[in-house]
């Protein structure tokens, strides 16, 4: 079992490297945005209040979230690991996941403290062109992430091992890095 924690700015390759890492270890990618994004396509409740935030590039409040990654986290394709991609943001979110790991008797072997500087992630976001990739919100959601998710590499520090990569060069560049470190942990069994 092997499960993995990505901490990063918004849109500095947290999406792109998870893909990479899901074919490699075959590992369940939970993507909190991506599943916010699915309930709003889907026109649920959770949905419509997930948007009112996310358009504006603001998180989306911590028990709805929290909620539905509990539920995420303890289906089938979890029991061989999985990467938390975009979870948890805010130290209430970690704090929580702590206690649906202890009752499920699982721990977190490495956390991926992913950076590049706001100019590049401010490009690759304008390039991308999502909903919610416009200057504005790209700018807000730096402001938030600086405020509110960086903090979470703290409540880690002493906890788990932390991996520091600097997202610039090419994706397979960028992966090929985070693989290195990946592997030392999983064949050393930390
Ligand atoms: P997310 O869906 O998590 O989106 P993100 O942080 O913007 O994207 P990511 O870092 O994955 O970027 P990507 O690899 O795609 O969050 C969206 C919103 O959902 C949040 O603002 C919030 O409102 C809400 N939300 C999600 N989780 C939440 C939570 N836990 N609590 C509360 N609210 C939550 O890369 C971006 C672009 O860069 C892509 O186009 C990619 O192709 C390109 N790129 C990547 N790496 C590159 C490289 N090396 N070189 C060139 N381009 C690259």
């Amino acid at each position: 079992m092997f499960n993995i924690i990505f901490i990063g700015a918004p849109g500095v390759g947290k999406g792109t490297q998870s893909a990479f890492i899901e074919k490699d270890y075959s590992i369940a990618h939970i993507a909190t945005g991506d599943m916010l994004r699915k309930n709003i396509e889907d026109g649920t409740n959770l949905g419509k209040t997930a948007k009112s935030y996310m358009d504006k590039g603001e998180l989306v409040p911590d028990s709805l979230v929290i909620d539905m990654l509990n539920e995420r986290i303890q289906k089938d394709d979890c029991k061989n690991g999985f990467m938390l991609d975009g979870f948890p943001r805010t130290m209430e979110q970690a704090k929580e996941l702590d206690k649906i790991l202890a009752k499920l008797n699982r721990k977190i072997d490495a956390v991926i403290d992913i950076y590049a500087s706001d100019e590049i992630i401010i490009k690759r976001l304008l390039n991308r062109g999502r909903a919610d990739d416009n200057e504005e919100t790209i700018k807000n959601r730096i402001k938030v992430f600086e405020s509110q998710s960086k903090p979470v590499l703290d409540f880690y520090k002493d906890k788990v091992k932390i991996i520091k990569i600097e997202s610039v060069g090419t994706p397979e560049e960028v992966y090929a890095k985070i693989k290195k470190e990946l592997d030392i942990i999983k064949n050393n069994g930390l």
